[in-house]
């Protein structure tokens, strides 16, 4: 779509529907939280560990709280729940660090991401052996895009498919009031695990389109170590993308949007609580509607802090990209893919070269710095095409991410892999090939682009060659968002040494040092 187009953040408020009453209470508990209620269930809910690694600058991305299971957090509190998150990255022994932090729980939620199934089955099972009664409940991206598959290789009871908030309030509310089987059945959005063994998938919940209703994200809620350090908050205005791309697995595929007013207010708080200096929005594609970008740029612009998005080279031009910079933009990711127009047709990517060349030149004239992620395999793809795309990287397109095609469950590419008999074993496929998937050029990789291993794997390293750094990859990157947000107040050169020593720990292993 071009930033001309239609706004679609009319699209967004409610649809003048009656809200439900799981919308009412989560709206209405953001406002006004519920005091924790000791006769209500203590919940814990289980972030996985990842092998996932990033270039250098980018290690707070790793480390930083995650939203989704945020959000659940935020809801259960403010609903009355006590929750408690144990957060299982980066522990030397995450399987027991997470068994230890559940016991005790009365109900045990765990995240699910495409590279975390062996843990996930582990510790699925091992939560229902230290306590056969208590509901093992499962949300997130991979039981979302795979719910049948999941379910029939963990022991957990529950699957919350999709976005999660109204879903688990509702089916906490039904735990609790001692709820059968008709009952549960009747709660949309769930997988859920019968009496006899069976699996039934619950009829879909509609997907919010108004994400006014929801709460500030409350990250303190990961324990005073995370809450001390969120100079760097991950946060978004929006979720899903209209586009549906081969490769591309989306849990929320229709656009739900935050107005600009909630989100301004939003960021302030966070801002105000954390001292955060840089946000990082997941948004898939910040800048599909113009207006909607203008005005979000106006309200960023008071808040004083740095910022990076993700966005398609379609949905950008100067007017736009002159009002991020001076709303203290740093750094926009642009999904270039790849520079064969038939492995971008086949992908279903909707542009061309000279859209891409466009995008990343009027990025470059704005000031701000252009960053292109490419992904290495996909068929259609060519050697001219990639030693291309590696000369172009070390001008215009400078590469911040570079990685091979993977087989995500729920994309056109995983179910065409199932069909062509690439992937013939699908439990094998999350066990091995995805849990071991570290974004990294050593990785295995599905190679659908009929060129040898060794012509991709050279491609991938020459594109590699001209990372730019992450937003956090140098001291002169460190000390200038500090500048930027707080003027008054200078980084330490101490400090400055400590963020480059925790990029470099979680990045270790990596690419570029
Ligand atoms: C940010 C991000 C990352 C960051 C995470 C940083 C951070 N600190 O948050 C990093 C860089 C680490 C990352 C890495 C990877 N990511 Co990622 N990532 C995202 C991204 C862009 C945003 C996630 C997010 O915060 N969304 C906003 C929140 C509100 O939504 P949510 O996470 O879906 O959570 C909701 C529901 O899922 C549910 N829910 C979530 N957890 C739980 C838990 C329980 C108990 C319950 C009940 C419900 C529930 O409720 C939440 C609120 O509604 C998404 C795309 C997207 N926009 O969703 C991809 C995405 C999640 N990532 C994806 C992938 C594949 C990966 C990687 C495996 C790398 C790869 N191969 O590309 C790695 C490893 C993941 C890991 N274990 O960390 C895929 C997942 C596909 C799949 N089928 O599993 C996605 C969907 C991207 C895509 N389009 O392909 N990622
Ligand atoms: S790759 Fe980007 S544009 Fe395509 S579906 Fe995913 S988020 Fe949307």
């Amino acid at each position: 779509m071009s930033t001309n187009e239609q706004d679609n953040s009319k699209a967004a408020p409610g649809r003048g529907q009656k809200p439900s009453r799981w919308e009412e209470l989560l709206a209405a508990t953001a406002q006004s939280p519920l005091k924790a209620d000791s006769a209500k269930p203590l919940i814990a809910l289980v972030v996985p560990p990842s092998p996932f690694t990033v270039p250098r600058g980018w290690g707070f991305y790793l480390a930083r709280p995650f939203e989704g299971i945020t959000y659940i957090a935020t809801a259960l509190t403010n609903a009355g729940y006590r929750v408690k998150i144990v957060d299982a990255r980066y522990k030397p022994a995450p399987l027991e660090y997470a068994l230890a932090g559940i016991s005790g729980a009365d109900t045990v939620g765990i995240a699910t991401y495409e590279d975390a199934f062996p843990f996930i089955e582990q510790l699925a099972s091992r939560a229902k052996e230290q306590a056969p009664g208590r509901p093992v409940i499962l949300g997130g991206s991979l039981v979302t895009s795979v719910p049948e598959l999941v379910m029939r290789h963990t022991r957990a009871d529950a699957a919350v498919l999709g976005e999660g908030e109204l879903t688990i309030l509702e089916l906490m509310a039904a735990y609790c009031a001692g709820a059968g089987e008709r009952e549960l059945t009747a709660i949309p959005g769930l997988c859920l695990r019968l009496a006899d063994g069976s699996l039934t998938t619950t009829a879909p919940r509609p997907q919010l389109l108004n994400l006014d209703i929801l709460p500030v994200p409350d990250f303190t809620l990961w324990g005073p170590e995370n809450a001390g350090g969120l100079r760097q908050n991950i946060v978004s205005g929006s979720r899903g993308c209209h586009k549906n791309c081969s490769f591309c697995y989306r849990t929320t595929p229709e656009l739900g949007l935050k107005s600009t007013e909630k989100l301004h207010r939003e960021l302030s708080a966070l801002k105000e609580r954390h001292h955060t200096e840089f946000f990082q929005f997941t948004d898939l594609t910040f800048t599909f509607s113009k207006k909607r970008t203008l005005a979000l740029c106006e309200a960023l612009q008071d808040l004083r802090v740095k910022w990076w998005c993700m966005t398609r080279v379609q949905n950008v031009d100067a007017e736009v990209l002159s009002a991020m910079a001076g709303a203290g933009c740093d750094q926009i990711l642009y999904g270039v893919e790849t520079l064969s127009q038939a492995a971008l047709d086949g992908a279903q990517k909707g542009f061309c070269e000279d859209e891409t060349v466009r995008a990343l030149q009027l990025t470059r004239d704005a000031g701000i710095t252009v960053g292109a992620a490419y992904v290495v395999g996909l068929p259609g793809e060519t050697s001219e095409a990639l030693a291309r795309a590696a000369a172009f990287s070390s001008t215009l397109g400078t590469a911040a991410r570079v990685k091979y095609l993977s087989a995500i469950p729920g994309t056109k590419v995983y179910a065409d892999a199932v069909a062509a008999g690439v992937i013939t074993d699908e439990l094998a496929h999350l066990r091995k090939m995805l849990a071991r998937e570290r974004g990294a050029l050593e990785d295995d990789f599905l190679n659908l682009s009929g060129l040898p291993e060794k012509v991709c794997r050279e491609g991938y390293r020459n594109i590699e060659r001209n990372y730019v750094p992450g937003p956090y990859g140098t001291a002169a990157l460190v000390k200038d968002k500090r500048a930027y947000a707080y003027p008054d107040r200078p980084i330490s050169e101490s400090e400055v040494t400590s963020v480059l020593e925790e990029d470099a720990r979680l990045c270790s292993g990596s690419l570029l040092s």
